[in-house]
């Protein structure tokens, strides 16, 4: 079996009592579409699902219950382990799905407490509908509840239609986010299930994950070799089988992932690097190939190719935080850029949350409130979608956020963090072995730094007229401005041009003044 992508990296559902329903997806997220419908007792489970050759692997039926799934599980053999003999047998090798619908008809929507993975899912079985995120809520889920039919999708564009046309009637979510302008449509939070009844269009929900409060104190040695073993288990969980990529910065977090992948790779590991013509980080990155013997390749994007592409930064992640999006912008150019086979990829994006490595900071109360601040904060960002590298059919897939080793990394007390005076020690120490010494040591810009994305992005404002105290503000409602054509109001967006939006803006706030 071909294991480079998930069997479904994408959905959108229509749960309700009665017959089957005509579906009208839109994704940002490339691939074949196939259809699903499975009559149940008392509703019916419509569905599309995006999909690269094996969609029938994505759902799973038994009895009065059905379901998809987007994404993929990372602790397949733990979770066989669990269930009864006859049950575990079949459920291991029927693909993810079918492993999730044995556990749940031991577990029912307890289940989902057992997962390590990526993923989104709907469950439908009796009155009730279960939409269900991972710890991280990496795969962006969201809902539109209406008395009589629930759909769920994992990306808001596929719910604008309904959306318009669903009174407003349709239910409050209570401990949901709202979608911006898409009345009635609500983001599943991340590490919880929606136990919703698709008669009356309630909600409740059950949280699955949260991110540790307290702090383990560990010995040095303790510590690090904890961190390497635990990131060696996502990663080789997030390569079987297959020749990953690593998007390949020349920074530690990415560089530990590549140096981890080409240990379980048979053959040469690919890497990619990108720059642009103001900043590039091509000589640290090329350090690393070198040492690991991947296959590299470098791609250069001019400045103004990569503000251009603000529009398809938003369409993919339909996230709204002008930061976010910086950190997005260069990965979204990257990704669009790698054209050819899909790819499974893996990035070091995460590592600086649970270690606050961009804060830059030596003191540890500070330090810590930094970490506490960023894991009560991430929910909605949508920073780790994958629809940013499904936009070219690629799937992507984050060892940092493996929910083992972010329960390890953001448990460690900060002073393994920040340790003799250097960021991420804890991380630094335990790839030591595997690394050149100068990239184990390297201190790092964020991607937004390395690309010149934020400085540039800054620039474009500043030409546009608007003051530097008003920035930010502007960059906020420069991404609102594009969110609002790209998906609320469904412009492709090749027809949305960044500048026009900068004008807006700078136009809207000369008159405010
Ligand atoms: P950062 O931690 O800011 O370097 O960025 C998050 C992740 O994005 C890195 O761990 C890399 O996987 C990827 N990345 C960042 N910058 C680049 C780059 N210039 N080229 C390729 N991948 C990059
Ligand atoms: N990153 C970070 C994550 C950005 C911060 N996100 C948050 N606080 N929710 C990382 O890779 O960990 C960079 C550039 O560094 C993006
Ligand atoms: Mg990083």
């Amino acid at each position: 079996m071909d294991q480079t992508l998930p069997a479904a990296t994408g959905f959108l559902v229509s749960a309700h009592p009665g017959g089957g329903q005509g579906l009208a997806p839109v994704f940002a997220t490339q691939g074949s579409h196939a259809p699903v419908a499975q009559a149940l007792r008392s509703q019916t489970l419509d569905a599309v699902l995006v999909h690269s050759g094996a969609p029938e692997r994505a759902v799973a039926r038994s009895g009065d219950m059905a379901l998809v799934l987007a994404g993929e599980l990372y602790n397949r053999e733990e979770l066989v382990s669990v269930l009864p003999p006859g049950a575990g047998a079949g459920a291991g090798d029927g693909g993810d799905a079918h492993l999730l619908l044995a556990l749940l008809k031991v577990y029912d929507l307890h289940a989902f407490r057992l997962l390590n993975g990526r993923f989104a899912a709907v469950v439908a079985t009796g009155d009730r509908v279960l939409a269900a995120t991972d710890h991280a809520g990496s795969v962006p889920l969201y809902i539109l509840p209406a008395p009589g039919r629930v759909l769920a999708a994992t990306e808001i564009k596929s719910l604008v239609p309904e959306a318009a046309r669903t009174p407003p009637s349709g239910r409050p979510v209570p401990e949901a986010r709202r979608v911006r302008r898409v009345p009635g449509v609500h983001q599943v939070p991340a590490g919880a299930v929606l136990d919703l009844d698709v008669r009356t269009g309630a909600a409740v929900r059950t949280r699955t994950w949260t991110p540790p409060v307290s702090r383990r104190v560990m010995a040095e040695s303790d510590a690090t070799t904890a961190v390497r073993e635990t990131l060696e288990r996502a990663v080789r969980a997030r390569t079987a089988g297959t020749a990953p990529l690593v998007v390949l910065s020349g920074g530690i977090d990415s560089s530990g992932v590549a140096a981890l992948a080409a240990a379980h790779t048979e053959g040469p590991l690919d890497t990619l690097s990108m720059g642009t013509d103001t900043s590039d980080e091509f000589a640290e990155a090329g350090v690393v190939a070198t040492h690991l013997g991947s296959r590299h390749r470098e791609i250069t994007i001019p400045t103004a190719d990569l503000l251009g592409q603000l529009p398809h930064a938003v369409w993919a992640s339909e996230s709204v935080d002008p930061d976010i999006i910086e950190y997005l912008l260069p990965l979204t150019a990257l990704y669009r850029a790698l054209d050819g086979p899909a790819r499974r990829i893996l990035t070091g994006y995460g590592a600086d949350i649970p270690l606050a490595g961009m804060h830059r900071e030596d003191r540890l109360p500070q330090l810590d409130t930094a970490v506490a601040l960023d894991m009560a904060t991430f929910d909605g960002l949508n920073e780790m979608t994958p629809v940013l590298s499904g936009i070219r059919g690629h799937w992507s897939t984050h060892p940092y956020w493996d929910r083992d080793v972010l329960d390890l990394l953001v448990g460690l007390e900060a002073g393994l963090k920040r340790r003799y005076g250097r960021d991420k020690w804890v991380l630094r120490e335990a790839m030591s072995g595997l690394l050149p010494e100068e990239t184990v040591n390297r201190p790092k810009l964020g991607v937004h730094e390395g690309s010149g994305t934020t400085s540039s992005f800054s620039l474009l404002l500043m030409d546009a007229g608007i003051p530097e105290a008003d920035i930010h503000r502007a960059k906020r409602l420069v991404v609102q401005e594009i969110f609002d054509r790209v998906v609320v109001e469904g412009l492709p967006p090749a027809e949305v041009a960044t500048a026009d939006a900068v004008r807006q803006v700078a136009d809207r706030l000369k008159e405010s003044e």
